[in-house]
Order: C-alpha cells, then structure tokens, then sequence
C-alpha cells in the first residue's frame, strides 16, 4: 500500500473501540423475528460495530438481500454505528458500506483493500500466525481469531481453539487489533478479553435470545468485556 493510502486508514485505537461488541447478523439467525428488529434493540443496548453476514439455510438472495441490508444498514447509520459485509464487496460497495469482512477462503486481503480502498475497514478472520501476519501485511485492520469456543452458528467453522491463538498472537508481538469469535456467552467474553482480544464478535448470543431480552444481553456483554479490558 503506498504511504497515502496508509494515511486514509482508520487509526488502530478506533478500530479496537469498534471491536468491543460486534454483532454478526443475517436473517437465518433470526429464528423468524425480524433482524431489523433484532439490530435495533442491539443498537441501544450499546453494540459498537454490526456486520451483516446473510448466509446458510433460508439466506435471502438477490433484491431481498440487497433490500435487507440497506434497512439494517440504515438503522446502524441513525445511531453512529459502522456497518460491513461479509465475503461480498460487490453488495459492500453497491450500498457503500463502511467495510467488508473476509475469511480465508475468499479473495485476498490485498485484492478486496485495493477495491475498497483506504477508508473502509477491512477484517480478515486468521487462525494461525502465518495467516496473521499476511493479512495484516496485505492492510486489514483487524483480525477474527476463532472459533474460540464451539459453535452452531457457522457450518464450515475450524476446529476449536480456546483462547490459545489469540495469546499466541499477542505474546508474538503481533499488536493488530483483533477480536474473538465462536460460541461467546457475556460469561465468557472476559477469558477473550484477558487472553488478548479488543472485543468479542457474536451471533446466537444476541440474535438467538428472546427479542425483549437482546438489549439488555448486549448491555451485559458491555460490562463484562469493559471488566476485562
Ligand atoms: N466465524 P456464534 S465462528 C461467523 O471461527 C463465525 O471464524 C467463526 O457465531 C470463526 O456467536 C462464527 O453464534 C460463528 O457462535 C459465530
């Protein structure tokens, strides 16, 4: 990346703010209430970044697709809150989101940062050193280090780590910002902190809860990570 694209990026302690309570979310995880629904009540209990991952049984496609993230889109925009996709930057720049988020298995790191450019933010989920280092050579700005934990909520998920990897990066000296993703409960989101995360990333703990209960679960998860932080 030249040194003026480096300076469009988005500073590493604000990246780590917007690490603290990252809500991953799509209709299949909704259990038939509506998400938009879901991310607002998310939104004021205090979420800090939502990432809108529509995919598995049931994923809407096409115009609903489109149309389902512009609406969460919006909902995240009325209070402040960053908005990214998944895997799809066609969708991310189409409705100019504020990132995108990448596994392994889609296109490089330094493919999807030329086409985003400097401004957005740019996650890249790693599970071993070597694919640390190279996604942060490569601009994202910050990792997804899992699955911490076991979980439902992904299909293809690796096998489980615990919180080893991300003890393992930091005691490397590998300081990116990262956050911890896979099964985390608020009872767990203080071992993920203390091992070395900037936050947590969750799906069923907020979206698979009872609609009433989701802004005061994510309030929970507030005050365990800033306990732990
Ligand atoms: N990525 P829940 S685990 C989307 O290991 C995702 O990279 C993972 O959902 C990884 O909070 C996961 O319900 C699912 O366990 C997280």
């Amino acid at each position: 990346m030249t040194g003026a694209a480096a300076g469009l990026r988005i500073q590493p302690e604000r990246v780590r703010e917007l690490l603290r309570m990252y809500l991953v979310v799509g209709s299949p995880n909704c259990r038939g209430a509506d998400p938009l629904h879901i991310v607002e009540e998310a939104l004021a209990g205090g979420v800090t970044l939502v990432q809108f991952r529509e995919k598995g049984p049931g994923a809407l496609t096409g115009e609903a697709r489109f149309a389902l993230a512009l609406r969460l889109q919006d909902a995240c925009r009325r209070k402040g809150v960053p908005f990214i996709v998944n895997d799809d930057v066609d969708l991310a720049l189409r409705i100019g989101a504020d990132g995108v988020h990448i596994g392994q298995e889609d296109e490089s790191a330094g493919e999807v940062r030329a086409r985003i450019g400097g401004r957005r933010l740019l996650g890249v989920s790693a599970h071993t050193p070597e694919e640390a280092r190279r996604a942060v050579e490569q601009g994202a700005d910050y990792l997804g280090i899992g699955p911490i934990y076991p979980t439902a909520s992904k299909a293809d998920a690796r096998p489980v780590q615990g919180t080893r990897l991300l003890s393992e990066l930091r005691s490397l000296g590998i300081g990116v910002p990262m956050v911890g993703i896979g099964g985390i409960t608020a009872a767990r989101a203080g071992d993920v902190v203390r091992a070395g995360a900037d936050g947590v990333a969750v799906i069923s703990a907020v979206t698979g809860v009872p609609a009433g209960e989701v802004r005061t679960g994510v309030k929970g998860f507030l005050t365990k990570i800033r306990e732990a932080l």
